[in-house]
C-alpha cells in the first residue's frame, strides 16, 4: 500500500458560469487523480445559475471540500453608472480577498498549491506567499486571447498610438491581431475590464505556470511561440490540460428538450446559444427569428435577454411573435433557463452549432466535433473565433461585427446556417479536432500528462 500523502489543492474561481464551469471539470480531474480539493467559491453569486451549480456540485461531489468567501459589500455597487456586474464581481473579489488568508487556514489539510483565476491573480499573490505555496493561474479562454491580456500592460503604455493609427496589434514573435478583434473596453484605460486586465497580467509572471482549458494540437504554433520560443520571457509556461473533461450533471427531471432532441433525425439540428451571460437586444431577436423561419434547418434556441439570469422574467410569448412560434413549432425548439449544453451537443441530431465563442462553448464543441457559425457578441470572442477557425472547427462573418454594433439581418443568418450546416470540409474539420481532444486526454496523452507532471511537482507538506 503506497504511502505517499496526496496533495491539498485549493482552487480559486472568480464570477460567472464561464469562470466557474472549468473549475467544477478541474476539482472532478483533480480528485479523480487522487489529490484532495478544496474549491473556495464568493457569496453571494452574481446569477442564481452560480448559486445553484455550487450546491449540486458539492451535493454529487462529497469529496470536495468547499470554503465560502463571504463578499465584502462594495462603495461601487451603490454607483448608479451600468457596470457589468460580473465585472465588478472580479473586482469585489479581489477587494474581499484579504480574507482568504484566514480562511484557508482554518482548513485541518495544510495546502500544497492554490490555482487561482487569472483576474484574481494579483491581490492572490501575496497570500500564496505567505503560506510558501506555489500559485498556478488558471486562464479559461484561448491561448491567443491570454497572450493579449498579457501583453495588456505594454499595450495600455502606448494606448494613443494604438488607438489612433493602428489596424493591427502585433505582438513580437506572434501573428497580428486584427485592431477590430480587441475588445474595445481593453483600449478604454478607464474600464474597469481594462484596469482588471492590467492588474492582473503584471502579476502573470508571479505563477508557477499558467493552466488552460485547452490543448495542444490546437494551439500548437502559439505554445510552440510561447514555450518553446519564449517570446514573452516573462510569462510562465501554458499549461494545456483541456478539453477539461465533462463532468456529469445528475439530471434533474425529465427536460422537454430531451424527449424533443431524441425525436429529431441526426445532425439535423442546429444548436443556438450565445452562453450564461450576453443578452440579445429584441432586434437581433426579430431578424435571427426570420433567418431561422426560413432556413430549411431544424433548430434548438436557447434563448437569453438578460445579462444576468435573476432578470430575467418574460416568457417565451413575451419575447417571440405569435407567427414565428406558429410557423416554426414543427420545426424548433425553444429553451428558456439553464439546459445542459454538454449534453445537448452531445446528442446525434446536433449538425451545427452557432455560439458568441465563449471558450467554454468552444472545448466542448471540439470534444464533441460539431462544426461552429462563430458569432462573436463581446470580450475576447472575436479572438477566439479566430482561433476556433484555424483550428478548421468553425465559420466566421466578420462583417457581422461585435453583437452590440450591428444588426445582422434574417437573410444573413439563414445562409450562413446553410454554409454551416452543408460544409463537408467543416464537418470533417469538426471531426479532425474531436478525435484529436479526445487523444490528448486519455491516459499518456499530451493533456493528460501536463496535469500530472503538475501534480507531481506540487510539493505535499507534512
Ligand atoms: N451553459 C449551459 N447551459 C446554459 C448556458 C450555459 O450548460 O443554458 C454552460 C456552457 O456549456 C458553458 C458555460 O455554461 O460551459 C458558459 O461558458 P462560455 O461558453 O465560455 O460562455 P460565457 O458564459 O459567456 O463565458 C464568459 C465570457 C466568454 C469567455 C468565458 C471564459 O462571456 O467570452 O470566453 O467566460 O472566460
Amino acid at each position: 500500500m503506497s504511502t505517499t500523502k496526496p496533495p491539498h489543492i485549493a482552487l480559486l474561481p472568480s464570477a460567472g458560469m464561464g469562470h466557474l464551469m472549468p473549475y467544477f471539470r478541474l476539482a472532478v480531474m483533480l480528485a479523480k487523480r487522487n489529490c484532495v480539493v478544496t474549491l473556495v467559491t464568493a457569496q453571494p453569486t452574481v446569477s442564481a445559475a452560480e448559486s445553484d451549480h455550487i450546491s449540486s456540485f458539492l451535493h454529487h461531489n462529497p469529496e470536495i471540500n468547499h470554503l465560502e468567501l463571504q463578499l465584502t459589500p462594495s462603495s461601487q455597487q451603490a454607483d448608479s453608472a451600468p457596470v457589468d456586474p460580473f465585472f465588478l464581481q472580479f473586482d469585489l473579489i479581489s477587494q474581499s480577498i484579504h480574507l482568504l488568508g484566514p480562511l484557508l487556514s482554518s482548513s485541518s489539510l495544510p495546502l500544497s498549491a492554490m490555482f487561482v483565476d487569472f483576474v484574481l491573480l494579483a491581490k492572490t499573490a501575496p497570500i500564496a506567499k505567505d503560506l510558501h505555496i506555489p500559485m498556478y493561474a488558471v486562464s479559461t479562454t484561448s491561448v491567443q486571447f491570454l497572450s493579449l491580456m498579457a501583453y495588456a500592460p505594454v499595450l495600455a503604455s502606448n494606448l494613443t498610438e494604438f488607438n489612433t493609427a493602428s489596424t493591427e496589434i502585433k505582438i513580437p514573435g506572434l501573428p497580428p491581431m486584427a485592431m477590430s478583434s480587441i475588445p474595445p473596453a481593453l483600449l478604454d484605460p478607464s474600464h474597469i475590464f481594462a484596469s482588471i486586465i492590467v492588474a492582473n497580467a503584471q502579476a502573470l509572471p508571479g505563477a508557477e505556470g499558467i493552466l488552460m482549458n485547452t490543448f495542444e494540437w490546437f494551439h500548437e504554433s502559439m505554445l510552440s511561440a510561447l514555450n518553446k520560443d519564449r517570446v514573452m520571457a516573462s510569462l510562465p509556461p501554458i499549461l494545456p490540460i483541456g478539453p477539461l473533461e465533462p463532468y456529469h450533471i445528475p439530471r434533474d427531471g425529465d427536460h422537454f428538450y430531451r424527449s424533443w432532441l431524441e425525436n429529431q433525425p441526426s445532425e439535423s439540428v442546429v444548436y443556438i446559444s450565445f452562453g450564461n451571460r450576453t443578452a440579445m437586444s429584441q432586434d437581433q431577436v426579430r431578424e435571427l427569428e426570420k433567418g431561422l423561419e426560413k432556413v430549411g434547418w431544424r433548430f434548438c434556441w436557447n434563448l437569453k435577454t438578460t445579462k444576468v439570469d435573476k432578470d430575467d422574467h418574460d416568457d417565451v410569448e413575451d419575447i417571440l411573435s405569435d407567427i414565428f412560434l406558429k410557423r416554426t413549432k414543427n420545426k424548433g425548439l425553444i429553451i428558456r433557463g439553464w439546459a445542459d449544453q454538454q449534453e445537448i451537443l452531445a446528442h446525434p441530431a446536433i449538425g451545427g452549432f452557432v455560439s458568441h465563442c465563449g471558450w467554454n462553448s468552444m472545448m466542448e464543441a471540439a470534444w464533441q466535433g460539431v462544426p461552429v457559425l462563430a458569432w462573436p457578441q463581446h470580450g475576447d470572442q472575436k479572438v477566439n473565433a479566430k482561433a476556433v477557425e484555424e483550428a478548421g472547427l468553425g465559420l466566421w462573418e466578420r462583417d457581422w461585427d461585435w453583437g452590440l454594433d450591428r444588426i445582422v439581418k434574417g437573410e444573413e443568418i439563414e445562409r450562413k446556417i446553410v454554409e454551416l450546416m452543408t460544409d463537408e470540409k467543416l464537418r470533417e474539420g469538426a471531426r479532425k479536432v474531436r478525435e484529436e481532444s479526445r487523444k490528448a486526454v486519455e491516459s499518456g496523452g499530451s493533456s493528460d500528462r501536463v496535469l500530472n507532471n503538475v501534480i507531481n511537482s506540487v510539493v505535499v507538506p507534512f
